[in-house]
């Protein structure tokens, strides 16, 4: 079993309602087990078009699926929660689960990078995570507490999980 960090976001319709739904849809899939979340965070839009703000959450998970499985895994709770198709780039979203880290893997193919490769300029990232574990670090073993002062957008605690 592997230790992996999910980074998930909604800044759609019931926005808090869809990030804790995300998380019981990842206990509940085959191979993944939830052990921990962060509170619930408002945070402000990064890149995209002008649109609401997102309430964004982090999941520490256990997990026996290898990191292609898992974001397949991912993508299935993105579709099953609502999650359509769309062409805008950082565009509204119903829900978005993004691998932010695995173990201490570093992949970097076209349609998987971990770590997530925005996830030290973005604090809505960031701030979820050090709630759950302070001391993490990166593959390269740099503490991501380090990026805090440097990441971009504004993160209020809205409500515990
Ligand atoms: N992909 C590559 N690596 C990963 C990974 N580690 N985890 C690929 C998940 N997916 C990964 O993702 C596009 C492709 O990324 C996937 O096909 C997958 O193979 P997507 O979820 O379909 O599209 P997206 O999320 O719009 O694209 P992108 O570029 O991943 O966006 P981000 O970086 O996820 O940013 N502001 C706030 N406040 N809160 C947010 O949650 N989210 C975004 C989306 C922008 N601004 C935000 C927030
Ligand atoms: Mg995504």
């Amino acid at each position: 079993m592997r230790i992996s960090y999910i980074g998930i976001g909604s800044n759609v319709g019931d926005r808090a309602g869809f990030c804790r739904s995300a998380v019981s849809a990842l206990d509940a899939a085959a191979g993944v087990s939830v052990l921990a979340t962060s509170s619930l965070y408002a945070t402000a839009p990064l890149g995209g078009p002008p649109q609401r703000s997102f309430v964004n959450v982090a999941a520490r998970i256990d997990t026996a699926l290898e990191p292609r499985a898992l974001l397949e895994t991912c993508q299935r709770i993105e579709q099953r929660l609502g999650r359509e198709p769309s062409d805008i780039r950082w565009g509204p979203r119903v829900v978005d689960l993004d691998i932010l880290l695995y173990d201490n893997e570093k992949i970097s193919e076209p349609d998987l990078e971990i770590p997530h490769p925005r996830l030290r300029e973005r604090r809505f990232a960031l701030v979820p995570l050090l709630e759950i574990d302070p001391g993490l670090t990166d593959p390269w073993e740099t503490p991501l507490a380090d990026s805090l002062d440097e990441a971009e957008g504004d993160v209020e605690l809205l409500e515990p999980f």
